[in-house]
């Protein structure tokens, strides 16, 4: 099994739209795991998933994109859904980073950095997740630099979303340094 092509399904059912998969996220994003394998069960290429397949996939990735807990499963991060996912305030390192295009840097330094089509600003714990991230769409991204603890100190709220990836509803730009 395409475990890769299973965890990309899987993020665009959970992140994006779950309706197309006749599928309710719950508040937090979670979903019953024998609704998930009916839905998948429809296409041919997933008529063979099983739960253990899903766990398999979740293992193999290198990236901790979903997670299984109590028979429902969830992506942790990267949702763009109407409903916003509700996740609980953490306390952030002192320092995250950010990888993106150089041609987005002027307008971030400008409005600070956005969710845009997700739900959350995506922060990296270290620069180079930032930089694998920035490189999804820049050869050679910038990486800026947000001043966490501070924020956080000032209010701002930060969630986690797995080992290396924090979100934030927005960082404004007095938190962020090229
Ligand atoms: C940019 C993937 C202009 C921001 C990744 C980014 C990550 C602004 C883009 C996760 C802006 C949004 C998320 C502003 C933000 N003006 N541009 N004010 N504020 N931006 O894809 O962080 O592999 O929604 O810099 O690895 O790139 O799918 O966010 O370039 O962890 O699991 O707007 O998605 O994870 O892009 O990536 P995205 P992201 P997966």
């Amino acid at each position: 099994m395409d475990l890769m092509k299973l965890s990309k399904e899987l993020s665009y059912a959970l992140r994006h739209a779950p309706w197309e998969y006749e599928l309710e996220l719950d508040e937090e994003g979670w979903v019953e795991i024998p609704q998930l394998l009916v839905a998948l069960h429809e296409s041919p290429q997933w008529k063979d998933v099983t739960e253990a397949d899903l766990e398999q996939m979740i293992q193999a990735s290198e990236k901790k994109r979903h997670e299984i807990c109590s028979g429902r499963i969830r992506a942790l991060y990267g949702h763009s859904t109407p409903q916003k996912i509700s996740k609980t305030p953490a306390d952030p390192p002192e320092i995250l980073y950010h990888g993106t295009p150089l041609r987005s840097v002027a307008s971030i330094v400008e409005q600070g950095l956005q969710p845009r089509q997700r739900q959350y600003v995506h922060l990296s714990a270290d620069m180079d997740t930032a930089n694998q991230v920035g490189r999804r769409r820049d050869d050679e991204p910038v990486i800026l630099k947000i001043n966490a603890a501070q924020a956080a100190k000032d209010g701002i709220l930060f969630y986690h979303g797995n080992e290396n990836i924090w979100l934030a509803d927005h960082i404004p730009v007095r938190y962020i340094e090229q």
